[in-house]
C-alpha cells in the first residue's frame, strides 16, 4: 500500500453532520450516495468509511448496493466499517462483506464515564476481540482507534496499542473534539512513528477550532498515512477537514503524495453535494463558483488584464473552469464595457460605457433589479445588440 492516502467518511462522519439536518435532508437517497460515490471514485478515492446494518435496515441494503456498484467502478474500492468494540457490530460488518474494520474505543478520562466496566476490563476484552479475529481472518483489514487521542494521556494509549499491535494493521488518532493544535499533533504523531514503526496511522480532525485542515496538514507532515475527510468537511457538530481544501493544499504543498488523483473531478464533486442539497457550497470551501467570481471594479479590470493578479491558484486544475465577473455597484466603466461588448454581444463605445456606468450606478441602489437586468434594460435603452444570447 502506499505511504498516504485518503479515507472518505461523508456517508458516516458526514451523515451525522446538523447541516444536513437544517436542510431537511435527514438522509442520503440510495441514488444520491451512487452519484457522489461514483464521482468521489472518477476523483480517485479508494477507501469509504460506512455505518454497518446495526444503525438500520436502510443503511444495510444501500451499503449491499453500493459496495456492488463501486467495486464494478473499480475493483481497488475497499470499504470499512465504523464498528463499536462489541461483537454484535463486529459481526454485523463480517456478515455484510466490508474489506475492513474500523473499531474504536474512548480511553480519555472522560470516555470512561461512558462505559460502565472498568477501563482495565475494556483492554482486556479490546484484545481478546481484536486477537480472535486476527486469528479468524488473517486477511481482514483492522484498524483501532482510541477516540479522543489528543485528550487521552498517552500512558492510556500506549498501555492499549501496546497489547493490540500485533493483531493491527492500523492505529487511528482522532480529535473527537476538535480540541488539538498542529503543534500537539505533530508531537503525538512523532512519538507514535517512533514507538509503532510498522503500523499505519490513520488521523482524523473535527473542526470545532477551524483547525482541521491545519491540523490534517500537520499530521501528514508528521508521516500520518490516512487522513479521514468528508465532502465540504460535513460532520458532526462542524465537521472535519475537508476532502477538497486538503487536495488543494497538497497540490501546493506535497504534489507527490496525490499523484493518483484526477483533481479536475474535485469540482464536479462539490457541485454535485450543492445539488442534492439544494445549498451553497460553504464559504469555506475552497473549491467552488465563488473563487474565481470577482465583485470589485479594480479586480475586474486587473483580472480582464491578468487573471494571476487576483487567483493565485490555477482553479482549472480542479475543474473550476469558468472566471466569473458580476457586475454590481462597485463595478468600473471598462469593466461594463467588457460585460456588453464581450458577454452580452452589445456593440458599444468606451464613451457609451462611461455614459451607462454612471446611470447603472444612479438606479441600482433603488432597483428592485438584480444588477445584471438593470444593466440590460438600460443598454437596451441605448444600444443596439449584434445578436441576443443567455451568457450564463
Ligand atoms: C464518532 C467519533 C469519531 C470516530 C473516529 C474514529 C471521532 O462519531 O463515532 O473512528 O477514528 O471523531 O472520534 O468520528
Ligand atoms: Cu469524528
Amino acid at each position: 500500500m502506499s505511504d498516504f492516502d485518503i479515507v472518505d467518511s461523508t456517508f458516516r462522519e458526514g451523515a451525522q453532520s446538523p447541516l444536513l439536518f437544517e436542510r431537511k435532508k435527514f438522509f442520503f437517497t440510495l441514488e444520491e450516495k451512487k452519484s457522489l460515490i461514483k464521482e468521489m471514485i472518477f476523483l480517485g478515492i479508494r477507501r469509504f468509511e460506512f455505518f454497518t446494518g446495526i444503525v438500520g435496515e436502510k443503511e444495510r441494503d444501500d451499503f449491499l448496493e453500493i459496495k456492488k456498484f463501486a467495486k464494478s467502478l473499480s475493483p481497488e474500492v475497499k470499504f470499512y466499517a465504523h464498528c463499536r468494540l462489541s461483537r454484535v457490530d463486529i459481526d454485523c460488518a463480517l456478515q455484510e462483506g466490508f474489506d475492513g474494520l474500523h473499531l474504536y474505543l474512548n480511553l480519555s478520562s472522560l470516555g470512561k464515564t461512558q462505559y460502565s466496566r472498568p477501563v482495565f476490563d475494556l483492554v482486556k476484552e479490546a484484545k481478546k476481540i481484536i486477537s480472535s479475529l486476527r486469528e479468524s481472518f488473517s486477511r481482514l483489514y483492522l484498524r483501532f482507534s482510541c477516540e479522543d487521542a489528543f485528550r487521552t494521556e498517552i500512558s492510556s494509549i500506549k498501555n492499549v496499542f501496546d497489547q493490540i499491535a500485533k493483531y493491527v494493521d492500523c492505529f487511528g488518532l482522532p480529535d473527537t473534539v476538535g480540541l488539538a493544535t498542529p503543534l500537539l499533533v505533530k508531537k503525538r504523531i512523532k512519538w507514535f512513528k517512533k514507538r509503532y514503526r510498522s503500523k499505519l496511522l490513520e488521523v482524523h480532525f473535527h473542526n470545532d477550532r477551524g483547525l482541521s485542515l491545519i491540523n490534517a496538514l500537520a499530521a501528514i507532515d508528521a508521516g500520518a498515512n490516512l487522513v479521514d475527510t468528508t465532502i465540504w468537511g460535513i460532520g458532526e457538530r462542524n465537521g472535519i477537514t475537508s476532502l477538497g481544501n486538503l487536495l488543494v493544499n497538497l497540490y501546493l504543498e506535497k504534489r507527490f503524495l496525490i499523484k493518483k488523483f484526477n483533481l479536475e473531478r474535485c469540482f464536479q464533486v462539490n457541485q454535485l453535494m450543492k445539488e442534492i442539497l439544494k445549498f451553497d457550497i460553504p464559504y469555506g470551501e475552497s473549491i467552488s463558483k465563488s473563487i474565481r467570481t470577482h465583485i470589485a471594479g479594480v479586480h475586474q479590470n486587473a483580472v480582464l488584464k491578468n487573471k494571476n493578479l487576483y487567483e493565485g491558484i490555477p482553479w482549472e486544475i480542479f475543474g473550476v473552469k469558468e472566471k466569473s465577473l458580476l457586475p454590481s455597484y462597485l463595478s468600473g466603466s471598462h469593466f461594463i464595457h467588457y460585460f456588453l461588448n464581450q458577454i452580452l454581444n452589445y456593440q458599444i463605445s468606451f464613451d457609451q460605457a462611461k455614459k451607462i456606468t454612471k446611470i447603472f450606478k444612479e438606479v441600482l441602489p433603488k432597483s428592485n433589479q438584480t444588477p445584471e437586468e438593470l444593466l440590460i434594460k438600460i443598454a437596451d435603452q441605448y444600444l443596439p445588440r449584434k445578436n441576443h444570447y443567455d451568457y450564463h
